[in-house]
């Protein structure tokens, strides 16, 4: 019996997703993904939001080989704050095929994020998503940039579409590369041509140094499975905008989804519909992710 009860109206993930139909280029990464404890051996925090169930590393490389993917980029999730123990865990034990963004806090030492380096971390994750942390101020966030900055690794944000007009000059101002969590999460009930995604497509036109992660069509689809249609045309015209500054993910093991789990499977044949073509696939899922976190396994 765990130490921790999942929240009551918390969805287990997908015991046996679909095999897809899609098959993934040779060397494809999973670049946004999570492992929850297991609780017994890695805690979650006690300034946590949500108390999930389980997801283990073990669990994570079982999906992985089951979707077809070579590698994975695990996100800290907000359950473990920013005790970075069961990312480090994972990383470590992945030999080589996982990389990591952590979270952090501003009095971290030098020698507890080369500990992270070490272990496979090439980025930390700022979140905004008030429902799932209170956001360090600006000040604490500027001097953690500036130090990670120095050991080559970049920002991942995590932030709602109505949040981008007011985060807007502290984002264009971070010194490094800035990846965007599921296109600056849209409210896709909206024109993909209206003012709101239009000014997320614009930080990316406007700043080379911005990607983001064409991931969560669960998430965002208001229409919902099997096919989360609604979706397609802000995803694709991301990718096919800026084929060089995508990554995805399949965002296993999806927390906090509340009115339906979805189909790994599934999600992985979603990626055919937003980006089309073989070269943008390529892109996708081996260029992008391996320039960002194996560079030193880049052919081109
Ligand atoms: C996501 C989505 C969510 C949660 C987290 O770290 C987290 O807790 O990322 C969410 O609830 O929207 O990006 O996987």
């Amino acid at each position: 019996m765990s130490q921790f009860t999942p929240d009551a109206d918390w969805l287990h993930w997908h015991q046996s997703p679909s095999k897809p139909h899609y098959k993934p280029p040779a060397g494809a990464v999973d670049a946004h993904c999570h492992v929850f404890g297991p609780g017994d051996q890695f805690p979650f925090a006690p300034e946590r939001k949500y108390t999930p169930c389980d997801a283990s590393k073990d669990q994570l490389w079982a999906l992985r080989d089951s979707l077809g993917f070579a590698r994975n980029v695990i996100v800290q999730a907000t359950c473990h704050g920013a005790d970075n123990r069961a990312l480090i865990d994972a990383l470590q034990q992945s030999q080589g095929l996982a990389r990591g963004v952590a979270t952090v806090k501003p009095d971290i030492s030098d020698a507890q994020l080369q500990h992270l380096h070490d272990a496979g971390v090439r980025g930390v994750r700022f979140n905004f998503v008030k429902r799932l942390v209170d956001a360090l101020p600006f000040d604490g966030l500027k001097s953690i940039a500036e130090r990670i900055k120095h050991m080559g690794w970049h920002i991942v944000i995590y932030f709602e579409a109505q949040e981008l007009a007011e985060l807007y000059d502290f984002f264009t101002a971070l010194p490094t590369t800035v990846v965007v969590d599921h296109m600056g999460r849209p409210d896709v009930s909206k024109s993909v041509d209206g003012p709101e995604f239009q000014l997320f497509v614009k930080l990316m036109r406007e700043n080379e140094n911005f990607w983001s992660k064409v991931t969560c069509p669960e998430r965002l689809s208001l229409q919902g499975p099997p096919h989360y249609n609604d979706v397609v045309l802000f995803a694709r015209s991301i990718v096919e905008a800026f084929p060089q500054r995508v990554l995805w993910g399949t965002d296993w093991p999806h927390p906090n989804m509340k009115t339906h789990m979805p189909d790994d499977g599934k999600l992985v044949d979603f990626i055919p519909r937003i980006a089309p073509t073989v070269e943008l696939q390529r892109h996708l899922l081996v260029n992008n992710p391996l320039r960002l976190y194996w560079p030193e396994l880049q052919e081109n």
